[in-house]
């Protein structure tokens, strides 16, 4: 079996360009064609397919190494090889010898079309010479119309399955129209801009079979990116150059989410803001499996594309609103700079949609909070008690889980919940939906920020296994992993800020559900047993309840309930 280097062919002007994704391993079988890395400059990310199919053996690059032409990128086990040895060796040695071939040879039809008069007037801007591509997408517009543009200036991005780019004028002016919209396809001479140009426009444009002039617009010096179609892997540069500008000074940015063009595609397919999604790759960089966790996430509820909180927004805003439709005074505008030095930075999406849900609740929940101690000695010397045990086991080899105090205040919660069912319940119109499973929410900090993973049916659960999901539950928000069936369906929720610090505090209920229960952490109390005071371990617990289901006094009851509960473990039973 002959061993085929695949080599990063033709670039054209870009010296070095950083791989930003891996798309194949060691032991994959590829395609020929098939995209195997990703690469990017500042103005347009491709992918770098494969010349032949074959089986991965080696990679010889790393994410975030720079690559150039002629940089191995891996070493394949040509499929059927042996019966084609010429082919693959013509492939590797036509990609050895490629020259970088800069200017389109080919001829080229107008990028842009010459105005009848070369003073000023209009300007048609045309799509250059984009190589072996046809009919790529128009992906985001980064003009409009009474633009002044300069030469170079990028006028529109579009975008194949393969590699994205930016659209550069060859000519100064002012937009006059905009001949494409998004999501229009656009072929090579496509008009899409029209300009009022000035002197130096004039000189700028490009005429028919006037390659040289699409190179050195009005002394500009875009640069020709060598695509990454298969003909162009097999080493026909001349055929499949793209004007890509190396910089646009004074342009607008890419502006474009970090995402290689088949998973913007694939975005776009799904219809997902790529800009809302995190991206889990090197430097933030958006994935494939990224955008398929968002949807996920998005199609289970858990969380809201800024569209949809923006529709549902109240109407006091979400966390910008100034609250004129409710009545209210103005939001204070201040000039904090006046004041001291300032920076500003934007919320994050996971804030803004949050933010929106938590004014939503608390507007339209007319919410209480009611605050109570637990006496938790007891429960804490058999929480640190099975603890050691579990160690113990643990040092000798068995297996063992720890459990934090949070398990045991779910099942307690479980046991008060069936006692008081109308705090296990939601509104719906003028019904209450009594619930007849337990499945218990709990908040976790995570550096995304706050999410609510799902322990479901707690009440058919021991404290062991209670412990063991949480951990998972919340290793998993951390990861940013928790899928949306992890985070949905609570019919109550207990946000614990026990490993943190504080006393009380006054949790926003968690819409449909009706309470939710805030903890924070236990400390050692003089308590007075009718005697004397005596040292007790007490858990501060705040019950914040909706009073259009619950009224006061079950609010009072069901905490009293928790707490004697929690004082003595065994009434679980009862
Ligand atoms: N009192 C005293 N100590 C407590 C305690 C309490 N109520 N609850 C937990 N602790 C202790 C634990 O025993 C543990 O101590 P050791 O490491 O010595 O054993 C330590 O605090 C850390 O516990 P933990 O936080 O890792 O575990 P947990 O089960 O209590 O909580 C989780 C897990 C995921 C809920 C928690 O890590 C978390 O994210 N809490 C923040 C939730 C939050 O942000 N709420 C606010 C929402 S409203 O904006």
């Amino acid at each position: 079996m002959a061993l085929i280097e695949v080599q990063v062919p033709d670039i054209g002007d870009l010296d070095e360009v950083a791989v930003i994704e891996l798309m194949v391993k060691v032991g994959d079988t590829v395609k020929a064609e098939q995209s195997l890395i990703t690469v990017e400059s500042d103005k347009a990310s491709m992918e770098i397919p494969s010349s032949t199919a074959g089986v991965v053996k080696e990679l010889r690059v790393a994410l975030g190494d720079k690559v150039k032409q002629g940089t191995v990128v891996l070493v394949l086990e040509a499929a059927g090889a042996d019966s084609v040895p010429n082919q693959a060796e013509a492939h590797v040695s036509t990609a050895q010898a490629a020259p970088v071939s800069v200017a389109p040879v080919a001829p080229a039809p107008a990028a842009v079309a010459a105005p009848a008069s070369a003073e000023s007037g209009p300007i048609e801007v045309r799509i250059p010479d984009i190589g072996d591509f046809k009919d790529v997408a128009v992906i985001e517009l980064l003009v409009k119309v009474g633009d002044t543009v300069k030469v170079e200036q990028s006028l529109m991005t579009v975008e194949s399955d393969k590699a994205s780019m930016e659209i550069p004028s060859a000519a100064a002016g002012v937009v006059k129209e905009i001949k494409v919209k998004l999501g229009d396809t656009v072929n090579i001479g496509d008009l899409v801009v029209i300009l009022e140009g000035s002197a130096v426009a004039a000189t700028a444009v490009l005429v028919p079979n006037q390659a040289e002039a699409l190179v050195k617009p009005a002394g500009a010096a875009p640069i020709f990116v060598a695509t990454t179609t298969p003909a162009m892997a097999a080493a026909a540069p001349a055929a499949t150059a793209v004007s890509v500008p190396t910089h646009a000074p004074g342009g607008a940015t890419l502006g474009l989410p970090h995402a290689s063009p088949s998973v913007r595609k694939f975005a776009r397919e799904l219809g997902v803001p790529l800009n809302e999604v995190k991206g889990s790759g090197l430097k933030g960089r958006i994935t494939e499996a990224d955008v398929q966790s968002f949807t996920r996430s998005v199609m289970g509820g858990a969380v809201q594309t800024l569209a949809a909180a923006a529709q549902h927004k109240p109407a006091a805003g979400g966390s910008g609103g100034d609250g004129a439709a409710l009545g209210l005074i103005p939001w204070p505008k201040v000039d904090f700079a006046k004041f001291g030095p300032i920076e500003r930075k934007e919320m994050s999406r996971i804030k803004k949609i949050s933010g929106a849900n938590l004014l939503r609740n608390a507007i339209m929940i007319p919410a209480v909070t009611n605050h109570d101690d637990a006496d938790i000695t007891d429960l804490e010397a058999f929480r640190v008690a099975t603890n050691l045990e579990t160690d113990k086991a643990v040092k000798s080899g068995g297996a063992g889980v720890k459990v934090t105090m949070l398990a045991f205040l779910i099942k307690a919660c479980v046991a008060a919940l069936k006692k008081y069912p109308e705090f296990n319940s939601s509104l719906d119109g003028d019904s209450i939906i009594y619930k007849q499973y337990f499945h218990i929410g709990f908040a976790a900090d995570t550096p995304n920020g706050l999410m609510v993973p799902v322990i479901k049916d707690a009440d058919k659960k021991g404290i062991f296994q209670i412990s063991t999901e949480m951990g998972e539950l919340a290793k998993k928000a951390r990861d940013g992993k928790l899928s949306p069936a992890e985070m949905s369906g609570a019919s109550f929720t207990i946000s614990s800020l026990g490993g943190i610090g504080g006393r009380y505090f006054t949790p926003i209920i968690n819409a449909p559900e009706v309470a939710i229960l805030g903890v924070c952490k236990s400390q050692m109390e003089p308590v007075w047993d009718g005697k004397a005071f005596v040292p007790r371990l007490m858990l501060p617990l705040s019950l914040t309840w909706d009073h259009r289901v619950i009224d006061g006094a079950a609010a009072a009851r069901f905490n009293v309930y928790l707490a004697q509960i929690l004082g003595d473990f065994r009434r679980v039973m009862l």
